[in-house]
């Protein structure tokens, strides 16, 4: 072990209410398991800590659509995203779940900590209530139209476009997401956290973070510069972690309250699981832990603001040194979407790719500054014009080489150019880059810049022509394997983080052990005859079928989740014969009248030409009244009279109904009386 201070490294808990994707992975999951790796190879200490967020309304809805319980709905998804992760290699020391008993027991004491100790307000408030489900609806209980931006299907706790948080009763005209009612307003009690009285506290602390990701700090300052307002800690709702008062029977902690303390109560298990239960206190209750936590920018005012608040109101823990939030990854240049099938599921691609090629695809486009995009044709450059062609080009070429010409031995170096000198040195200039890049949270860069040793290596190789002096300096050819071998195995390890299975293949094909560390990385890692060889090749470029496929699929889905046509569907077919039968005619309004007692009807005056009706028509509350008079329309002229509201109606005039049900006039130019045939 070193000297270095412990590390806990924390990812989003990802609700277990369905299969993860792309988006998962982009935001929450691949840094912190780039960084896990690199620091572990460093020798440092740390734990990496996940679990499933197994409570709040994403779960009971999804239990909701498919008729199961909310249980089922997390034992399903646990099992399924727990795997999903191992598989991609995501490295956590301990994936836990906020059901587990530790956890019950771990968030009901810290809420029962903050009350003895007078954090929380009770406040009786008016909450949004749904009728007919006989069910208060909190957060995602209930939609409606962001007040911010417009969207339309803001969520009563957040809004997925513009990431502002909302109560649900700032929502414009919200509906109950379980019946499509608009709600009502009841009185309720809850338990408030003070977010508001603690701000000065907050602010001082935050001022002594250092080398905050400016898009984090930027938000914080933004939510801070609004003020913060109290935050309820309590729900109505019957599933998740009971309130532990007797006064608040059937109510359970806010999902938002207990989700980050599931962090703790994972740790917990994990130092039990360790055969040492109190080693989770040397991380959270150890003022020399650093604490790091990986998100996507929607969950930075949770992280950054409610869950430092809790901690330092219970007094007990460490705070976060850092939270690096990625922003969004995009697919395809459009947002993200799984309800409009906009998504790449993590389980599927791992049916047709290795996990190495999307962890560097995905590693060198991350959304770390900025929203990025993810294209499937970009994977396959990726794969094919970096991976492929260079990484697994090189290595392939220094082995195959060494193996057919030098019996497989790694040769001795003896008089060295300087550009074989160069080529060397290249290794502890990279090493530096690639070092400063992982400590200051730039995975793009750490990446780019151990991907560039092997562009050096593979322009060496190249430059150096070993097969020319093979026969004409056999020293010459020597030197250049001795090179390009070290090189390949300082990217064995190097590059670790990055391809964790690639990588060990190739430590298998150098004869490197597997438990080098980051100190180890030198130019010298193989010392003369050394045997290697070159038993398979670690990457194969991807076809344009193969990525034909997948774009496919996806378009597909995008298809069949379009949102259904707001229009009616086109009626039966009529004959030619029923079709002459109607008689319509261009018109124009002369004069107009409202219809007592109606809000809707208007009493109209039309010049057909040849005589003059009176016509009776719905459509008050879609009509401009100073451009009326002189309003070109089409009639039909020979609908039999019919009394509304007593006053008989001589035909009818055409409306076109748009998708939000507005009206418009069927206009046309044609002289009064011309038929419309
Ligand atoms: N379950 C929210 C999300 O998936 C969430 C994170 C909890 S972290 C404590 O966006
Ligand atoms: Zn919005």
């Amino acid at each position: 072990m070193s000297d270095q201070k412990r590390i806990l490294v924390t990812s989003a808990l990802p609700y277990a209410n369905g299969p993860l994707h792309l988006g998962h992975l982009a935001g929450a999951y691949l840094t912190p398991d780039l960084y896990v790796r690199y620091k572990r190879l460093t020798g440092a200490d740390i734990v990496y800590i996940c679990g499933s967020d197994e409570h709040g309304v994403p779960i009971t809805i999804a239990a909701e659509k498919e008729g199961v319980t909310p249980q089922d709905i997390v034992d399903r998804y646990h099992e399924m995203n727990k795997k999903v992760f191992e598989d991609f290699g995501i490295s956590f020391d301990y994936y836990g779940r906020t059901s587990s008993p530790v956890h019950h027991e771990t968030s009901q004491n810290m809420f029962t900590v903050l009350h003895e100790k007078g954090f929380f307000k009770k406040k009786t408030e008016k909450q949004l209530y749904d009728p007919k489900a006989e069910m208060f609806l909190p957060d995602r209980y209930v939609k409606g139209i962001c007040p911010n931006c417009g969207y339309e299907e803001a969520y009563g706790d957040q809004c997925e476009n513009c990431g502002i948080s909302l109560s649900p009763t700032e929502l414009k005209f919200p509906v109950s997401a379980l019946t499509g009612e608009e709600p009502v307003l009841k009185e309720t009690e809850h338990w408030y956290m003070p977010l508001g009285d603690i701000q000065p506290k907050l602010e001082k602390w935050l001022e002594t973070r250092e080398h905050w990701k400016p898009n984090v700090m930027g938000q914080v300052k933004s939510w801070l510069h609004d003020g913060l307002a109290d935050r309820a800690a309590t729900r109505d709702l019957s599933w998740g972690v009971p309130v532990p008062l007797e006064e608040a029977k059937g109510k359970v902690l806010y999902v938002w309250f207990d989700a980050p303390i599931g962090y703790i109560s994972a740790t917990k298990e994990w130092a039990r699981e360790q055969g040492k239960p109190d080693a989770w206190k040397d991380y959270w209750q150890n003022e020399d832990c650093e604490l790091y936590h990986f998100i996507g920018k929607d969950n930075i005012v949770f992280h950054c603001i409610m869950f430092p608040i809790v901690l330092m109101e219970h007094g007990d823990y460490v705070l976060p040194k850092n939270v690096p939030a990625n922003e969004f990854l995009n697919l395809e240049g459009r947002k993200l979407s799984t309800s409009r099938g906009w998504a790449v599921w993590l389980h599927e691609y791992l049916e047709d790719f290795e996990p190495d090629l999307l962890r560097y695809a995905l590693g060198a486009t991350l959304p770390e500054s900025k929203d990025s995009d993810f294209s499937w044709n970009d994977f396959q450059a990726r794969v094919n014009n970096e991976l492929a062609a260079i990484l697994g080009n090189f290595v392939y070429r220094s082995l195959s080489f060494t193996e057919k010409f030098a019996n497989g031995k790694v040769p001795e170096f003896i008089e060295p150019t300087k550009t074989d000198l160069e080529a060397l040195a290249s290794i502890q200039i990279q090493k530096e880059k690639v070092t400063a890049a992982y400590e200051g949270f730039k995975f793009k860069e750490a990446i780019a810049e151990t991907m560039q040793l092997a562009r050096i290596g593979n322009k060496y190789f190249t430059e150096t022509e070993p097969w020319k002096t093979r026969n004409t300096h056999p020293q010459a050819c020597n030197n250049t394997l001795y090179v390009s071998l070290q090189l390949c195995a300082a990217l064995s390890v190097m590059m670790e983080p990055v391809l964790p299975t690639s990588m060990k293949k190739l430590r298998n094909q150098l004869g490197v052990a597997d438990g080098l560390s980051w100190n180890d990385i030198s130019d010298s890692m193989l010392s003369s005859t050394t045997k290697v060889s070159a038993k398979e090749v670690l990457f194969t470029k991807i076809e344009d079928d193969q990525i034909q496929a997948q774009i496919s699929r996806l378009e597909e889905r995008a298809k069949a989740n379009e949102p259904e046509s707001p229009f009616p569907p086109i009626k039966e077919d009529i004959q030619f014969g029923d079709f002459a039968k109607l008689d319509l005619r261009a018109g124009e309004i002369l004069s107009y009248k409202a219809v007592p007692k109606s809000d809707k009807l208007l009493e109209l005056r039309v010049d057909l030409g040849l005589e003059q009706r009176t016509i009776v028509s719905g459509i008050a509350k879609h009509v401009d009244f100073e451009t009326l008079v002189g309003q070109k329309v089409s009639v039909v002229a020979n609908l039999a009279p019919k009394k509304l509201m007593g006053i008989e109606s001589q035909g009818m005039i055409l409306m076109a109904e748009d998708s939000e049900g507005r009206l418009t006039f069927v206009d046309t130019n044609s002289e009064n009386g011309s038929p419309i045939t």
